[in-house]
């Protein structure tokens, strides 16, 4: 497989595992001061992150959480547009990702120099393919059944891997048609958004039937309910499970683990790159 990923101006080399930063510009992420306080507190993040080693940062300004309430298109552009400018313009070393599934945020970012689009909708939406592919940025195609507000009332599915592989089979075809190259797209199975316990279990054993697809691999396991589920922890205590969870996804072929805690996981992946 091709194990260099085109991200705009970018090569992101995933011939070994890389980290993909996590960088929540949600009002909720920081303590307040006010909003100018809120992006200079990002600003510091995102550069204390690449200290840290993420080849990647993965801005979001609408949190996907279950349950989180939807964000109006004018609030989330105004708190990712000004970080992403500002990332810029003081020259950030690595891609900048944009958590967004609106193709009118995906279009300003990638206009303020964002690199990559990371989807949560699997690129469902016509016009965002079309966003990505009058660019040279790379696309994360993810896996959800149902939305947000309710996927987690009752997932059901025949065959898990079956239905989330034809899915990203589906939207890698749909990209690749309207001129989005393979070497731009990233693949991942969507942890959590509309799963039981039981399919996010079937989805980890089953990464390296994904690796078939042809496309690198994105995880992301870091800090979620399944790991509370099987710890007992609250989302504030899941620092272990996550790196646990990060390293078998490594070790299983994940290309990119999408997490919070990044220092101890890029440590965690220089052992599995050097002992696996
Ligand atoms: C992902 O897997 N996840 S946002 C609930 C939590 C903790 C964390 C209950 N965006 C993914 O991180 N993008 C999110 O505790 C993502 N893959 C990609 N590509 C959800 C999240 C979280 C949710």
């Amino acid at each position: 497989m091709n194990t260099q990923l085109q991200c705009a101006g970018f090569t992101l080399d995933l011939s070994t595992p890389k980290v993909m930063g996590v960088l929540n510009v949600t009002p909720d992420s920081f303590s307040d001061g006010g909003r100018f306080h809120q992006r200079e507190q990002a600003i510091a993040h995102a550069f204390a992150l690449v200290e840290e080693g993420a080849a990647v940062l993965d801005i979001g300004g609408e949190s996907t959480r279950p349950n989180a309430p939807p964000v109006p298109l004018d609030e989330e552009l105004s708190r990712v547009i000004p970080v992403i400018e500002a990332l810029v313009a003081r020259q950030l070393p690595v891609p900048i990702s944009i958590d967004t599934y609106k193709p009118a945020v995906m279009r300003a970012a990638l206009y303020a120099g964002a690199s990559m689009v990371n989807d949560v909708r699997g690129m469902q939406a016509p016009e965002a393919i079309q966003a990505v592919a009058d660019t040279e940025a790379a696309v994360c195609i993810m896996h959800m059944q149902g939305m947000p507000q309710t996927m987690q009332l009752n997932p059901h599915y025949e065959d898990v891997v079956l239905e989330v592989s034809a899915f990203l089979t589906q939207q890698r075809d749909a990209c690749v048609a309207l001129g989005i190259a393979q070497q731009r797209i990233l693949l991942d199975p969507g942890f959590g958004f509309g799963k039981t316990r039981q399919h996010n279990i079937a989805l980890a054993q089953a990464l390296p039937q994904f690796l078939k697809l042809g496309c690198p691999l994105l995880v992301g396991l870091s800090r979620k309910s399944v790991l509370g589920q099987m710890t007992g922890n609250d989302v504030d205590a899941r620092l272990h499970a996550s790196v646990a969870a990060a390293v078998i996804s490594a070790m299983k072929g994940a290309h990119l683990l999408r997490v919070h805690d990044v220092k101890a996981t890029v440590e965690a992946l220089k052992v599995v790159t050097a002992l696996a």
